[in-house]
C-alpha cells in the first residue's frame, strides 16, 4: 500500500478518531451514543477478534516450524517466561508501593450498601495447568481458548520442524496463512478510525466525568503508578537492547491505541504481532512470544492488582500488615495472570486478591464505577508489555533486526 504522509497515515487517522469522539461523546445522549455510536466500536472489535484465532494458529505453526530443533523453543521460552515472570512481580510491587504513598482510598465515603460483586474463584493451579491441554483442539480453536490453542500450534510446529524435509510444505503453508491473516488484518484496520470514534464517543457519554471525580483519586493513583512502572521497567529494557525510545513508542503507537480503546489486549495481538515484527522481533520469536504474552503477560493489570486492593483495604479501613502486603503480590500476579485479554476482566479478578486478604468484594462493585477508565490505561500496558518481550527475546537470541519483512506484511499506512 503507498505510504501516506504522517499527518494522514493510519496512526493520525486513529488519533483524529479519539479526539473527535470525546468532542462527540461530550455532546450527544447516552440513547445516541448507545443507538448509533456504540455499534460502530463493537463492529470494530467483532472484525479484529475475528483474526485473532487463525493469525494466532498460522503464525505460531509456522513459526515453531521455522524455529528448528526443540533447544531453541525451549530457549526462547525460559527467557519469554522469565522475562514475564520479573516485570509482572515488579507492576503488582510498584503499584503497592505507589498506593502505599497516595493513600487513594483514604477520606473517601462511598456507601456501599447495596453493592453486590460478582466474585472469581482462584482455579488449583494443577486445574489450570492441565487445562493448557486441549482435548479437542477444533473445539479449542472454536471457542478460542487460547492457551490450548498456543500449546497445541507450538507442538503441532514443532513436529513439523522435526519431521523435515517430508513436511516443509506445511511450514510454506501456515506461512503463507499467516501472511493472509496479516493482509486481512491490515484490511480491517483500515475501518479502525472509524471503530476508535465509536468506543471512545461511547465511553464519555457513558461514563462521563460526573463518575470519575469521587474515585478520581484512586484514577490518578492507578496512572501514575503505571507511568512509574513504564519509566523505570521498560523504557531501560528498550535502551538495552539498543533501540531509541522514540523509535519503540512510535512503533507501538497502532497496538497502545487499539488497546487504550478496545480496553481489550486480544484485539490488539493482530497488530502487535504487526508492530512488534516492524521494530525488528524475529518472526518466529513475535509469534511464540505475542500470543502467548497476550494470554498470560498483564503487567497494566499487575499494577491495578496492587492498586486497587490498597484502595479497597483503606475504604474499608484496613490496615495491611506487610504479610497482607506480600500476598496482595503473590496473589496478584497470579490474578493478572489468570486475567483474559477482554475488557473488564481485570476487575473479576481482583476478588482473587480481595478475597485473599479479607477485603469486603464490595470494594469491586465501587471500582467498577470507574473500571473502564483504569481498564484503558492496564490494557495500555499489557500491550506495550508484550511487544517489548518479544524485542527483548528476540535481542537476546541475537535475532533482533536481522529479518526483513515482505510486503504481505506491512502496516496498513
Ligand atoms: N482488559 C484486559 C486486557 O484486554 C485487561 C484487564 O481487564 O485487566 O488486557
Amino acid at each position: 500500500m503507498a505510504k501516506k504522509s504522517f499527518w494522514f497515515g493510519l496512526p493520525m487517522q486513529m488519533m483524529y478518531g479519539l479526539v473527535l469522539g470525546v468532542i462527540v461523546g461530550t455532546m450527544v445522549s447516552t440513547e445516541f451514543a448507545t443507538t448509533w455510536l456504540q455499534p460502530l466500536g463493537q463492529l470494530f472489535i467483532r472484525l479484529i477478534r475475528m483474526v485473532v484465532v487463525p493469525l494466532v494458529i498460522a503464525t505460531l505453526i509456522a513459526g515453531a516450524a521455522g524455529l528448528g530443533d526443540a533447544s531453541k523453543i525451549g530457549s526462547i521460552a525460559v527467557k519469554t517466561i522469565l522475562i514475564f515472570a520479573i516485570t509482572t512481580a515488579v507492576a503488582v510491587t510498584i503499584g503497592l508501593i505507589v498506593a502505599n504513598f497516595m493513600d487513594p482510598g483514604l477520606g473517601l465515603s462511598i456507601s456501599v450498601e447495596g453493592l453486590k460483586a460478582k466474585s472469581a474463584t482462584p482455579p488449583p493451579l494443577s486445574k489450570v495447568l492441565m487445562e493448557i491441554v486441549p482435548i479437542n483442539p477444533i473445539d479449542a480453536f472454536g471457542k478460542g481458548n487460547m492457551l490450548q490453542v498456543i500449546f497445541f500450534s507450538i507442538f503441532f510446529g514443532f513436529c513439523i520442524s522435526v519431521m523435515g524435509e517430508p513436511a516443509k510444505m506445511l511450514t510454506d503453508f501456515f506461512q503463507k496463512v499467516g501472511d493472509v491473516m496479516i493482509r486481512m488484518t491490515n484490511y480491517v484496520m483500515l475501518y479502525a478510525p472509524i471503530g476508535v470514534f465509536g468506543l471512545i464517543s461511547y465511553t464519555v457519554t457513558k461514563h462521563g466525568l460526573a463518575v470519575l471525580l469521587p474515585l478520581g483519586k484512586l484514577i490518578l493513583c492507578a496512572f501514575i503508578a503505571t507511568v512509574i512502572f513504564v519509566v523505570i521497567t521498560y523504557l531501560p529494557l528498550v535502551k538495552l537492547i539498543g533501540m531509541s525510545i522514540s523509535k519503540f513508542l512510535k512503533g507501538v503507537f497502532e497496538p497502545w491505541l487499539i488497546a487504550f480503546t478496545t480496553c481489550s489486549s486480544a484485539a490488539a495481538l493482530a497488530i502487535n504481532l504487526e508492530s512488534t515484527r516492524q521494530l525488528g522481533s524475529s518472526k518466529a520469536i513475535a509469534s511464540f512470544v505475542i500470543p502467548l504474552g497476550n494470554t498470560i503477560n498483564m503487567n497494566g493489570t499487575s499494577i491495578y492488582m496492587g492498586v486497587t486492593a490498597v484502595f479497597a483495604a483503606q475504604v474499608f479501613g484496613i490496615d495491611l500488615t506487610m504479610t497482607q502486603q506480600f500476598e496482595i503480590v503473590l496473589m496478584g500476579v497470579l490474578a493478572a495472570v489468570g486475567t483474559a485479554g477482554v475488557p473488564g476482566a481485570g476487575l473479576i479478578m481482583t476478588t482473587l486478591v480481595f478475597t485473599e486478604v479479607g477485603i469486603p468484594l464490595e470494594a469491586v462493585a465501587l471500582i467498577a464505577g470507574v473500571d473502564r477508565i483504569l481498564d484503558m490505561i492496564r490494557t495500555s500496558v499489557n500491550v506495550l508489555g508484550d511487544n517489548l518481550t518479544a524485542l527483548v527475546v528476540s535481542k537476546l537470541e541475537g535475532t533482533l533486526g536481522t529479518e526483513k519483512m515482505d510486503s504481505d506484511s506491512q502496516l496498513a499506512s
